[in-house]
Order: C-alpha cells, then sequence, then structure tokens
C-alpha cells in the first residue's frame, strides 16, 4: 500500500515536470554554447602556447595552423563550437585527418593518434 502511494506520488511529480517543461522550454539562445571557439596548445592538458583560438565564422572554410607556431605541435584542443573539428595531417586540408566532437575536449591528441600531427583543419558543420 504504502509503496504505491509513493510510485502515484513520483508519476504526479514526475508529469508536473513534463509539463513545466512545456510550458516553459529553455530558450535556444539559453541552451546554444555563447560563440564557442575551438582552441588548440602545444602541451597536452591545455597548457603551453595556445596556437589556435578560432569559430566556424571567422574560419568558414578551414583554417591553417601556422607553420612556425603550430604545425606538427598541437597537443591538446578543446572543441566548446556546435560543429565537428576534423584535424588534418598535412597543410591545405591534406593526409590523414581525424575528427573532434562538437563540444568535446581532447587532453592529449595521442590518444587519438594525432599528437604533434596536425597542420591544417576544418570545421564541419
Ligand atoms: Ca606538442
Ligand atoms: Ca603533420
Ligand atoms: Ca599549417
Amino acid at each position: 500500500m504504502f509503496r504505491k502511494r509513493v510510485a502515484a506520488a513520483v508519476m504526479i511529480s514526475g508529469l508536473a515536470v513534463a509539463t513545466f517543461g512545456a510550458i516553459n522550454p529553455a530558450s535556444a539562445s539559453e541552451s546554444a554554447p555563447a560563440a564557442g571557439s575551438v582552441r588548440m596548445w602545444e602541451d597536452p592538458n591545455y597548457t603551453g602556447s595556445q596556437y589556435v583560438d578560432a569559430t566556424p565564422a571567422n574560419c568558414p572554410d578551414g583554417c591553417d595552423i601556422d607553420g612556425w607556431d603550430g604545425d606538427n605541435e598541437i597537443s591538446s584542443v578543446r572543441n566548446e563550437t556546435t560543429c565537428t573539428v576534423r584535424l588534418y595531417a598535412d597543410d591545405n586540408f591534406g593526409g590523414r585527418s581525424v575528427d573532434l566532437a562538437a563540444g568535446e575536449s581532447y587532453s592529449n591528441l595521442e590518444l587519438v593518434g594525432f599528437d604533434n600531427d596536425a597542420e591544417s583543419f576544418q570545421f564541419v558543420c
């Protein structure tokens, strides 16, 4: 008897939450990350020199990683955009590539087999 009442109470509170959610959905501007960027660092765990800070808007056709400061050095990446970031082993989006998922952080590119190799990248939105 007691168990049944508890179950009913849980169901009712669940309904209340569902109804509240329908009346007050989170607005799109609230839930979307504010102007997210992708950032790339020389060393693991987002340390060392930060060589890249780019958004899909300022890098619509892909971007080069600077030949002196960044090529074959990137070891960690924070992708705070809503797009996949495709890293390429060579300049001009050549060579092998690896996809870094939207909204994901990669503290050590060695774990995805791409440490100290990226030379260019594109957003896949
Ligand atoms: Ca490195
Ligand atoms: Ca390379
Ligand atoms: Ca490059």
